[in-house]
């Protein structure tokens, strides 16, 4: 358990001390848990003396793990992702590097020596209940340096921009660190119709720190390709500026925007519709926003009138071959998010017709693409451009087998 944990951190941080290099590669999500993850990392790293070297993916794309790992004597940290793909992290490192894994999804332990998985789920603990990334890494930061403890209140950010309250307030190690931000006066706790209300102390009064998870996630999709994740580990460290804001409003404009020209397209007859599913494409015009856009824009439309309430709906959007600040990389692929209407949900949840998560990874898989996160109601995985209709007609074939046909609403 959390014990156990500890002492695994322990060990890895004994080995990060000693090994050669004082130069660290910090890999870390863009969402509010991931941007408030890199940041507790970038400031522990840095007062260790380290020099720190921050890139935020949006996934841990293999093409991109694969470039990291050419490399040897390096210190390769991830933060709120990659705990279930240490065993591929392995085979491409090695032992020629010192990898730390700080993540809470669903994980698999590593099978090289010198790449700590430190995911809370290989010990025992509820990675999508109890624990986010930034926990993790506030633990991890507090092990390192005690000095570190003025970060709860970056951690509680996390907590509450992924979302795990049970019974309306955070639960386990997430409430914790909630209330040690608390015992700090950085953060304040209203009870709200029995619902906690976790609020940030900042110079213009009191901000909830679900509006600021909000922030950030806008500043780190929205702004992916415009420097957002900086602004966001930024805001995290030194809080939200006249700068950030209008950042966020020129972003917040950029996705409207953007938004309503697709609605147009499919109000004009953008959308493909096969036995069971409503699919469109928005090659690269959600550009310069992040591919977290397509499952965004997946989610503004689900319930409208613009699209069938009786059809799993799919979006695809190219993945531009760069990642900021590591280069130019050749991607080739495009992502696809699916979403359902709430009256599709409702027969998933009953089980009457399939999830999200065995149809997208299982037609994925059979095309040679990558799955990543998928859950019931949503998912998204990537394919190489030019499979899209492939990956749709895929779908449908394992859907031929095993689907019910469902009356209108
Ligand atoms: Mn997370």
């Amino acid at each position: 358990m959390l014990d156990d944990l500890i002492q695994s951190m322990k060990q890895a941080i004994q080995e990060l001390k000693q090994y050669a290099g004082k130069s660290i590669q910090l890999f870390h999500h863009n969402d509010s848990d991931g941007l408030s993850s890199g940041a507790i990392l970038q400031k522990a790293f840095t007062r260790q003396g380290f020099a720190v070297h921050r890139f935020c993916l949006e996934k841990p794309y293999p093409v991109v793990l694969k470039k990291v790992f050419q490399q040897e004597g390096g210190i390769i940290v991830f933060a709120d992702f990659a705990g279930r793909i240490a065993p591929l992290i392995s085979t491409l490192n090695q032992g020629r590097n010192l990898a730390l894994i700080l993540d809470h999804h669903v994980a698999e332990p590593a099978t090289d020596p010198m790449v700590h998985n430190l995911d809370p789920e290989l010990y025992g603990m509820k990675g999508d209940r109890d624990i986010t990334a930034s926990t993790t890494c506030y633990l991890f930061a507090i092990t390192l340096n005690r000095v570190n403890q003025d970060m709860a209140h970056i951690a509680t950010i996390g907590a509450v921009g992924d979302g795990f309250f049970v019974d309306g307030r955070l639960a386990d190690q997430n409430r914790k660190v909630a209330l040690e931000a608390v015992r700090q006066g950085q953060v304040e706790i209203q009870l709200i119709n029995g619902a906690e209300q976790y609020l940030l102390k900042t110079a213009k009064g009191h901000m909830p720190l679900a509006e600021f998870g909000a922030y950030l996630d806008t500043l780190g999709a929205a702004g992916y390709y415009q420097n957002g994740p900086d602004m966001g580990v930024r805001v995290c460290l030194e809080g939200i500026s006249q700068e950030s804001d209008r950042v966020l409003e020129k972003l917040k404009n950029i996705q409207s925007k953007a938004f309503k020209e697709e609605i147009s397209r499919i109000q004009k007859g953008a959308l493909k519709k096969t036995a069971h599913i409503q699919w469109f494409h928005v090659e690269n015009r959600l550009a310069p926003m992040g591919v977290k856009m397509i499952g965004a824009f997946c989610d503004t439309i689900k319930n409208t009138k613009y699209i069938d309430p009786t059809r799993y709906i799919a979006g695809f959007q190219i993945i531009p071959n760069e990642i900021p600040k590591f280069g130019p990389i050749q991607f080739g692929e495009v992502k696809i998010s699916m979403r359902v209407s709430d009256y599709l949900a409702e027969k998933i949840r009953t089980e009457d017709i399939m999830g999200l998560d065995v149809l997208l990874p299982e037609a994925t898989g059979r095309l040679g693409g990558f799955s990543d996160a998928c859950h019931r109601l949503t998912a998204a995985t990537t394919v190489a451009m030019g499979k899209e209709e492939a990956l749709i007609e895929e779908m449908e074939k394992i859907l031929r087998t095993g689907f019910k046909v469902i009356p209108r609403p």
